[in-house]
């Protein structure tokens, strides 16, 4: 929310505390295991540190469940550590993002402690609560007040004996959703956003926040075939007052403030024309928003864990078309990886033969598209899915709650089951940082809360660090090109070779100054046709991912191979 758009220029960089680094041994990672390993995010060179939640909480889903938003957890660390972390941050020039999850609180904190202590309870009305289906018993199935069912599997409400009302959790029953039809609430948030801004963070990634206006009827949504409740999405996705709430989020929070600030939404389901009205300066409301669609090109019917292959194609269609929606006003940011994703080299890449050609194509299209990039802890590093073995080796509620329903209840394949959770499950991103070839990765000293991936031999940190031909380095290449050339920063985009079936090329203009990117997303070589991009056959390479060879534009790229040109 600042006039000069700073963040065009920037990239940004996502730690998951609990997994980054571990400096007291317990097995979790904290704050001082960030403090350690600032000079990583240094050398790599990032410009803002995205820090997932370390508020206060009962950890039903790894601290996206907050108990107060206002205290930092003891697990995380103190005051001291989170103050010392800003200070080592903005001293090395860089700066913090924190979590916003707003959408709903823990169960365990204090307002949803008072709403639920009674139906005439002051803080009632600051959550959804509903009687059972009128004529039915409530607790019993089939007596929620509404058919909706949970991202985390089973009914979106659960049932309060005391008061015999149900409440709504759009996520797990220990997340309770706030009511932001209630000005209180909405005030309650702001004062502790300012809280923040206050003792100096550079902004808020929001959590799901676009489910947070609801429609206050709450209707029954359609069931999908085979599914066990109701889509409520259209009635909590882009909800009727939306855009009212983060203008005025905007309003009370960020005019008048004088600093550098980044907002940007997660938004799951949001569709270009949606994040065009979003991200318009001009309507002041957040500055970009996290997109799904290119995360759900591999899901089949049956949703995420109904995994199929996604084509080059559909991906570079989806780029472009996001690319093409925000040209004009608004902005994209560019991820393939976070906390709730499988890791992109194992998902759109070969993370076998080609695991370093294709880690590093993949990073080459996304930054430099037009929009501010992302990197998910561990993905400047190649870090790839894990061979899981059982279910015992999962964390995540998500997963686990899945498993539980699809083979406990729907009496699906338990093999079935456990095969789309290894493809796609949550906590393939959220191992361990690969820091060393040391036990445990380096990660801790202790026992780690999650297993180590075991390719932590092979693939870490100390072995890249050094390597010119490291995923690291070149990433690192990718963050400074973005810094010095501002054809990468503020060009235009155009898809080339739009209809090749493995090569993901587009160019970038800015006056003058052009770059072509060449990206084949195969394992087999690809040819191209030399014709379709004319005048670039002298032009001067800029990066490539592969260290011997002779980059041309030539009508030929070998596997996973992409190379940057520039003229003028
Ligand atoms: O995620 C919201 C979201 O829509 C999904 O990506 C979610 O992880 C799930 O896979 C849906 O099937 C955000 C956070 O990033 C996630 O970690 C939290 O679990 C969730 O909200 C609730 O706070």
């Amino acid at each position: 929310p600042t006039g000069d758009q700073w963040w065009r220029s920037a990239v940004v960089y996502q730690v998951y505390p609990r997994s980054f680094a571990d400096a007291t041994g317990d097995g979790i990672g904290d704050l001082q295991g960030v403090i350690q390993h600032l000079d990583h995010l240094e050398a790599l060179g990032v410009d803002v540190i995205w820090l997932s939640p370390i508020y206060a909480s009962p950890h039903d889903d790894n601290g996206y469940d907050i108990s107060d938003y206002r205290a930092i957890d003891p697990l995380f660390g103190t005051f001291d550590d989170f103050d010392e972390l800003l200070a080592d941050l903005h001293r090395r020039g860089m700066k913090l993002v924190m979590d916003l999850v707003v959408n709903h609180t823990s169960d365990e904190h204090p307002w949803f402690v008072e709403s639920a202590s009674g139906p005439d309870s002051p803080k009632r009305d600051w959550y959804w609560w509903r009687p059972p289906r009128p004529g039915m018993v409530g607790g019993l199935p089939g007596a929620e007040p509404n058919n909706w069912g949970s991202f985390f599997s089973g009914s979106a409400w659960q049932f309060d004996q005391r008061s015999g009302e149900y409440y709504l959790h759009l996520f797990s029953r220990k997340q309770p959703d706030l009511n932001w039809e209630n000005p209180a609430v909405r005030g309650a948030v702001y004062d502790m956003m300012n809280w923040w801004l206050d003792r100096g963070v550079d902004g808020f990634r929001m959590d799901v926040i676009n489910l947070i206006s609801k429609h206050p009827d709450l209707p029954d949504g359609v069931v999908p075939p085979g599914a066990l409740y109701g889509d409520g999405y259209p009635f909590y996705g882009q909800g009727p007052r939306i855009h009212e709430f983060l203008h005025e989020m905007n309003e009370r929070v960020f005019v008048g403030r004088t600093g550098q600030y980044l907002t940007v939404g997660e938004m799951p389901g949001v569709t270009v024309a949606d994040a065009q009205l979003f991200t318009d300066p001009a309507r002041a409301e957040v500055d970009m928003v996290f997109q799904f669609e290119h995360v759900g090109l591999d899901y089949g019917p049956g949703g995420k864990w109904d995994p199929r292959e996604a084509s080059v194609l559909d991906l570079k269609r989806s780029f472009a078309r996001w690319q093409e929606g925000l040209a004009r006003s608004g902005w994209n940011s560019l991820y393939w990886d976070n906390h709730d994703q499988p890791r992109v080299v194992s998902r759109f890449g070969d993370d076998g033969t080609f695991w370093r050609e294709s880690a590093t194509a993949l990073a080459t299209v996304l930054h430099l598209q037009r929009g501010t990039p992302y990197i998910y802890q561990g993905e400047e590093l190649g870090m790839t899915n894990v061979p899981f073995e059982g279910i015992q080796d999962f964390r995540d509620i998500e997963s686990l709650n899945h498993y539980a329903e699809a083979v406990g209840v729907k009496g699906e394949r338990a093999d079935v089951v456990l095969a789309a959770l290894r493809r796609t499950s949550r906590d393939n991103a959220r191992t361990p940082v690969q820091w060393s070839d040391a036990p445990h990765a380096g990660f801790t000293t202790g026992s780690p809360w999650i297993a180590v991936n075991p390719n932590s031999t092979r693939i870490n940190a100390a072995a890249q660090r050094g390597d010119p031909n490291s995923v690291f380095a070149y990433y690192r290449g990718l963050i400074a090109l973005r810094h010095s050339d501002r054809v990468v920063s503020h060009g235009t985009f155009e898809l080339v070779l739009s209809e090749h079936p493995t090569v993901f090329a587009f160019s970038r203009t800015l006056g003058d100054r052009q770059l072509l990117v060449l990206a084949n997303l195969s394992s087999s070589a690809a040819e191209y046709d030399v014709a379709a991009v004319p005048g670039w056959e002298g032009a001067e390479p800029v990066l490539g991912n592969l260290p011997d060879a002779a980059p041309a534009v030539d009508g030929r790229l070998a596997p996973w191979q992409a190379q940057v040109f520039a003229r003028a």
